[in-house]
């Protein structure tokens, strides 16, 4: 049958009661999406913000759950609100939720657009075009693992085929043959633009053949055959068959969003699509195959849309979220646990990395780690060396070269139950998928109130090193310190590297280990642990009463030898190791400053422009007691880019000499009482 026909074929007897109930569960997504709309459309709106409605295609959805086994999961596409209803959420609670109300899946939090219920069957929905399918990857690795034999179905529409993270994701699908249905919704526009514009071949099934994935093209509007090509999905990936694409043919009767007017919508292309709308088509078929008469059939509808009616009033007449709640869940409260001491060992700090994740592996079946090249090769720098030959392949595991999906299925393994820790070889390369970080795992804890959290790390490694060019030798912290719901650490030494690694890995939240590549093979003593201490515990490492050297990473080493340095010249200089980022050990900070008569030089790497120095300046000023005196300087890297030649990197980086010099300025000034220049020898251009 070609896809763009109204269905008007007759429906068989064994399908009478499957066809009926259909009638009337897409009569209520339809009533649903009707009053959301009319929601939106007073002045000022009832509801403010965007919505996305899925007028046209609420049989996918609907059928496509049908077909599936109760506890199979969904991901959808921000487009949603069918999806949320058709796996079994609350009405009451997605009306709740699309309104902003208390009541709501997310108390308002999520919205119309990112309503998630982990805690569900229905993990969620995704405001980022195409990123629930490298959640959904997680998601099925954490099946895979369990043998629970559940399947995911993720959605997407047809403009998001051109996103890079569903390629990822369906290379890592394909690599790893997880359990995953990829729905594309093909309603034949990309938001304003028609998706014919942007795409060479007329069917994205044939895209999936590219990377070795089983595809389809079905007729969306049909609820039977979207129902039976569901269930014979899964049947295979449940047979362990790896991954499916289907693509769904759908018309879209509204616009992209709630107040979209289709200027640019050809007349004919509405109207071809208002021709294949589903409700009326089953109506159609009900009434045609003697099923249902036609005013049964508007009645069931009619009594669909009262039913909505009520509920939407009621929910529009529930409260609003408590306003002191906006602060809530955003990482998980600290904990008290205290690090219980076992025995000291001197190791090299890539060995410590090692020796971390081997405890962590040995700790908790849960654990799973992965990446490029972490797995037969044990990593490019050796830090998963031996892991997967100890703990075999479903654990320790090579991916495709896919950053994407290797921080994204985290997610959503973490999600799902597993504790994934991850390596991005380079902090440089996870540029190419911060989503994952920044709009993902930072937000699932608040959006969801808490219920559900992503306890995953992330380990990666940064800094310049001699030869390295500008892509492999950015300081990128910040950018990470700055995101919250993210955890942050920077280690200096081996027993940072391993202890901080423990604590992230004992962690709810989502942790990223930074990692010195230049600093992999010194040396250290290494404290090791049995249960980790808690995140965000800077360390004292030196006392000193003129100045206080607050740093982190690679530059410790170098700030403990300029304080050696200060002390041969009649300075005494304290040295702060700030170790987490964020969250950031307040107390120490205060506490060392205070001891360091207020006189604080901060040095790191990372170039001076929004370097974190500047966050520990204000945070000092905001917190010093009254009257203690506070003079904060920094000492960084220039502002520039960072170049292979170790000649030039020496002459941007701060030396021990450019610490000292500082220091000897800073602790000069305040025994004089004056106020000299700042030492900015090494910020300036
Ligand atoms: C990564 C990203 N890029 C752009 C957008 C803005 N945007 C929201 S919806 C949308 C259109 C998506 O089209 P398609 O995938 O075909 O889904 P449909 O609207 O047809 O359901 C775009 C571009 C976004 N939310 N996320």
């Amino acid at each position: 049958m070609d896809n763009n026909d109204r269905r008007s074929d007759a429906i068989g007897g064994q399908e009478h009661d499957f066809a009926r109930e259909m009638l009337t569960r897409v009569a209520f997504v339809r009533a649903f999406e009707t009053k959301a709309w009319a929601l939106t459309q007073t002045n000022p709106p009832r509801v403010p913000g965007s919505m996305h409605f899925c007028a046209g295609q609420e049989v996918v959805p609907l059928a496509a759950v049908a077909g599936l086994r109760d506890d199979d999961q969904i991901i959808a596409t921000y487009r949603g609100h069918g999806w949320a209803l058709a796996s079994g959420l609350d009405p009451r609670a997605v009306m709740g939720e699309i309104c902003q109300r208390a009541c709501g899946v997310n108390g308002g939090r999520a919205g119309s657009a990112y309503m998630m219920a982990p805690d569900t069957r229905f993990i969620g929905e995704n405001s980022i075009v195409g990123a629930g399918t490298t959640a959904a990857c997680g998601v099925a690795l954490a099946n895979l693992t369990a043998g629970n034999g559940r399947v995911v179905a993720v959605s997407i529409g047809d403009g998001a085929m051109n996103q890079g993270s569903v390629h990822e994701a369906m290379a890592f699908a394909a690599a790893k043959s997880l359990p995953v249905i990829f729905v594309v919704e093909n309603n034949g526009w990309s938001e304003l633009t028609p998706t014919s514009a942007m795409f060479r071949n007329e069917r994205m099934a044939r895209r999936a053949g590219g990377y070795g994935i089983d595809a389809a093209t079905i007729d969306g509007t049909d609820p039977i055959a979207v129902r039976d090509t569901f269930a014979l999905a899964a049947e295979q990936l449940r047979a362990g068959k790896g991954p499916c694409l289907i693509e769904c043919t759908v018309p879209r009767l509204w616009g992209h969003y709630h107040r979209d007017i289709e200027h640019y919508r050809p007349k004919t292309d509405k109207q071809a699509h208002a021709d294949r709308d589903p409700l009326l088509s089953l109506g159609e078929r009900l009434v045609g195959s003697g099923i249902m008469d036609r005013a049964e059939v508007d009645a069931a509808i009619a009594a669909e849309t009262a039913r909505v009616e009520e509920l939407a009033e009621e929910v529009m007449r529930s409260p609003n979220p408590d306003p002191a709640t906006a602060h809530g869940h955003v990482v998980a409260l600290p904990t008290a646990r205290r690090a219980e001491p076992d025995e000291t060992r001197t190791m090299t700090y890539v060995e410590a990395v090692n020796l971390a994740l081997r405890t962590e592996l040995e700790a908790d079946p849960r654990t799973v780690i992965y990446g490029e090249d972490v797995g037969q090769a044990g990593g490019v720098f050796g830090a998963t060396r031996y892991l997967q030959r100890d703990f075999g392949e479903a654990r320790v595991f090579d991916t495709p070269i896919s950053e994407n999906a290797i921080l994204g299925s985290a997610v959503g393994a973490a999600i799902a139950g597993l504790k994934p820790i991850v390596e991005i070889m380079w902090l440089d390369f996870m540029m190419v998928a911060f989503d994952q970080l920044v709009n993902q795992a930072s937000n699932v804890r608040y959006v969801t109130g808490g219920k559900t959290s992503v306890p995953m790390v992330v380990r990666t490694q940064q800094g310049a090193t001699p030869g390295a060019c500008a892509q492999h030798s950015q300081t990128l912290e910040a950018l990470l310190a700055h995101i919250p719901g993210l955890k942050v650490a920077v280690a200096a030494n081996a027993d940072d590297a391993y202890s901080l690694l423990r604590a992230a890995a004992a962690d709810p939240d989502p942790c990223i280990v930074i990692e010195a590549r230049g600093l992999y093979q010194e040396k250290g003593p290494v404290q090791l642990v049995r249960a980790a201490e808690p995140v965000g515990l800077a360390r004292t490492l030196r006392e000193g009463s003129d100045i206080g050297l607050v740093t982190w990473g690679t530059m410790v080493p170098r700030v403990l030898a300029a304080a050696d340095e200060l002390a041969g010249l009649g300075i005494s200089a304290g040295v702060l190791n700030l170790r987490w980022l964020n969250p950031l050990d307040e107390t120490a900070l205060v506490d060392f400053a205070a001891r360091a008569g207020g006189r604080i030089l901060v040095v790191h790497e990372a170039v001076r422009t929004g370097g974190f120095a500047g966050e520990i300046a204000m945070r000092l000023s905001e917190l010093a007691a009254d009257g203690q005196p506070l003079t904060v300087r920094r000492l960084t890297t220039a502002d520039t880019r960072i170049p292979a030649s170790p000649v030039l990197q020496d002459e941007l980086l701060p030396s021990v000499a450019a610490i000292v010099s500082s220091a000897r300025s800073l602790a000069n000034t305040a025994r004089s009482g004056g106020r000299s220049k700042a030492p900015r020898a090494r910020v300036e251009t």
